[in-house]
């Protein structure tokens, strides 16, 4: 049973940039979803994205981690992405903000849960404590260099993503910044600040499983989306993402609405 309060979460969020919370999945739940991943024919590094499962929507859809995304935002929160794996990640580190960059910052929550116990064995969730508080590296607010160029090949999309990794890895370096590494039991879940510098560390033993479930929530009413390494330089451009179980965009892009939101993100900001 979860004992933290929803409150210390998302102050945990805000202060450190992460928040762990024990014991957040019963025993049911985690010998459930241990039992559907044995069956799934997934290998190293690949996922399930948005897997179409009451068992995991119901652990994306959790009261608990809705209430404190939507302290977070001040708005209601919805889950719009979710990604299950069964092997580590081995996921350089990065800031979620260059995937799902908002305007307005940080409308955009993250909560990894796992569905096995993990060490280093098996590889762990990796992550910097406050590292939430350096500027972001995401494309408006990081150097030019990094900037969307209406890049249109993958290729170059990935080649770009690769030069922001290595930034990180360099500057990790330079700042002589120390990972924490998230030795962990089955059920245990984190929620992470979208600005947080984390992702997934080598396993010591790479034939292991580590079955984990990542669902990623953001502010259901203000946000206007920018999106990285596509689209046009000068244009943000304006994504609706959809709600996760019932795939119905969040947005209504009336102009009215539009308007709205534009209005809402303008009063913010003086
Ligand atoms: O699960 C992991 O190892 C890393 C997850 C991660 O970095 C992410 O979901 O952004």
């Amino acid at each position: 049973m979860v004992t933290k309060s929803i409150q210390a979460v998302c102050s945990e969020v805000l202060d450190c940039g992460y928040s762990i919370i024990e014991d957040f999945l019963d025993k049911k739940t985690i010998d459930q979803s241990q039992k559907a991943l044995r069956w799934l024919n997934l290998g190293p590094r690949e996922r399930i994205a948005n897997i179409k499962d009451d068992l995991f929507y119901n652990i994306s859809y959790s009261d608990y981690i809705l209430e404190v995304a939507k302290l977070f935002f001040d708005e209601e929160a919805k889950p719009i992405q979710s990604l299950l794996f069964k092997y580590p990640t081995q996921q350089l580190i990065h800031q979620d903000t260059v995937h799902f960059s908002t305007y307005p910052n940080d409308m955009m929550l993250a909560c990894w849960i796992a569905l096995e116990d993990v060490c280093l064995e098996n590889g762990t969730l990796e992550y910097i404590p406050y590292s939430h508080l350096l500027p972001t590296f995401s494309k408006y607010d990081f150097p030019t260099e990094h900037r969307d160029r209406g890049l249109k090949s993958k290729d170059l999309i990935k080649a770009a993503y690769c030069k922001y990794e290595n930034n990180l890895q360099r500057t990790i370096k330079s700042l002589n910044l120390r990972p924490k590494y998230l030795s962990c039991k089955a059920g245990t879940a984190f929620i992470w600040h979208p600005r947080l510098w984390h992702g997934g560390s080598k396993p010591r033993n790479e034939t292991l499983t580590r079955y984990s479930y990542v669902t990623h929530y953001e502010a259901a009413e203000t946000p206007i989306y920018l999106k990285h390494f596509n689209g046009l330089p000068l244009l943000p451009r304006l994504e609706n993402p959809k709600d996760l179980k019932s795939q119905k965009q969040l947005y209504r892009y009336g102009i009215f609405s539009f308007a709205n939101r534009l209005a809402k993100i303008l009063t913010l900001h003086i």
